[in-house]
């Protein structure tokens, strides 16, 4: 069944007259164990029969239960056909993401980010490729995805192995929009020194794509993406200026705002709401601060509000610090791991509120947090954020890695109790009322 839900750029242009209520006392979660024994689990699909797809950044597709529980066989094994893997410690790549086709209780069609070994045509030093594909995942039990089924819908190549974004969310027009992180390195410079690639729309790094995967052939161009018939940009693209968008959903309610929270670098973590043909910033700005690649410590503000074609740089939503020195208490992390707006039943207080979370407050130490941000009802663009309470399991260190969400908008988490690919501590939670 295909949904079609009003265009996003009809929406975008609608008065903001869905407003969550605010929070009315500290935000609390329970937090219930549906699988365990992954080593990092990074994206979840939920199917229509009630069990989901659970994607482990090794390369493996597992299939979760209804009920909570692990099938014993994955769905798929592509732990031979991704890059390189640092086993044993931190890497961002890997199997990345997977999502449904609108359509897929006729179609079968799945769609899956991962990073595959460099193309011959990437520059010597470069490492690896991003790779967007397609699969079908055939009806009979039990279910597997066929590894020859893959057809390559989009390769980008990588400088360096991080900052690969690789988030997949269909939206309400139907199109596949992507997450793509700015190569990686820092500054947003290095073995292209010469223009950072967030801010050049003829790259396809630092930006969230909007794809056509409806039609014959691996993708077409939607007809209203900003750099359509003009030579400004890539035809791909749907907003730019992006770090690293780790989180991209859309409100499946509301007024199905598309939110990204983009990764920032040593001082800023923060959360956008994407529209068309948007900038937002990075990384002329990291946060609501101008950045400057010589000095990346030292926030300038106000700092350029403009990027190099005279449009105007969009803010984030909100943003929070990094730990320094001085005991900030806005110093909630390092580094944003996106969710979703919660849109469920089972806990009413976050209703129409974005719950993301922290992967950690210390590289070295499990020490993610939730986290919940409500637009403010006096008007002010900026949302407030505050840290929820995980009062089951009580003890409680992990890293956050993903967000999930089901068909009847309750929300998964995922997480890892080591920063790398350490085998066997990787889990999915379900968030349910603390009481
Ligand atoms: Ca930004």
């Amino acid at each position: 069944m295909f949904r079609r839900l009003p265009s996003v750029a009809c929406l975008a242009t609608a008065v903001a007259a869905v407003v969550s209520l605010p929070l009315q006392a500290a935000p609390k979660v329970a937090l219930e164990l549906v699988a365990e024994g992954l080593t990092s689990p990074v994206s979840i699909a939920p199917l229509p029969d009630g069990r989901a797809l659970v994607v482990d950044q090794v390369g493996y597709v597992r299939l979760l239960r209804k009920g909570g529980g692990l099938e014993g066989e994955p769905a798929l094994n592509f732990t031979n056909r991704l890059s390189v893997l640092n086993h044993g410690g931190f890497d961002e790549r890997g199997f990345l993401c997977v999502t449904l086709h609108p359509g897929f209780v006729s179609n079968r069609r799945i769609f899956a980010t991962y990073t595959a070994p460099k193309r011959a045509t990437a520059p010597a030093d470069w490492d690896c490729t991003l790779r967007l594909a397609e699969f079908r995942l055939p009806a009979a039990e039990p279910l597997r995805i066929d590894p020859e089924s893959e057809r390559v819908v989009l390769e980008i190549d990588k400088p360096y192995g991080n900052h690969n974004g690789a988030r997949l969310a269909f939206g309400p027009d139907g199109f596949l929009y992507l997450s793509v992180g700015d190569g990686g390195n820092a500054n947003d410079q290095g073995r292209r020194p010469e223009k950072g690639n967030a801010q050049d729309t003829f790259s396809l790094l630092g930006k969230v794509h909007r794809l056509d995967v409806n039609g014959a052939k691996p993708y077409d161009i939607p007809t209203d993406n900003p750099f359509v018939g003009g030579r400004g940009g890539r035809q791909e693209i749907f907003a730019y200026g992006l770090r690293n968008a780790w989180g991209l959903s859309f409100d499946r309610g509301g007024m199905h705002e598309l939110f990204a929270a983009d990764v920032g670098q040593n001082l800023f973590e923060e959360v956008d709401i994407l529209v068309k043909g948007g900038n937002y910033g990075w990384a002329l700005r990291e946060g609501f601060h101008g950045f400057d690649p010589k000095a990346p410590n030292t926030p300038v503000d106000p700092g350029t509000r403009v990027g190099s074609r005279g449009e105007a740089l969009f803010d984030p939503i909100l943003e929070y610090r990094h730990p320094g020195p001085k005991k900030d208490p806005d110093a909630l992390g390092i580094s944003i791991t996106g969710g979703y707006v919660y849109r469920g039943r089972a806990l009413p207080q976050f209703t129409g509120h974005y719950i993301f979370a922290d992967w950690t407050h210390n590289m070295a130490l499990p020490q993610g947090q939730l986290i919940v941000a409500w637009r403010p009802t006096d008007g002010a663009a900026r949302w407030k954020h505050e840290v929820i309470e995980v009062v089951q399991p009580v003890k409680w260190g992990a890293y956050v890695t993903a967000f999930g969400q089901d068909d009847d908008g309750e929300l998964y988490v995922m997480t890892n109790g080591s920063n790398g690919l350490r085998p066997g501590a990787g889990r999915v939670w379900k968030l349910r009322p603390s009481e």
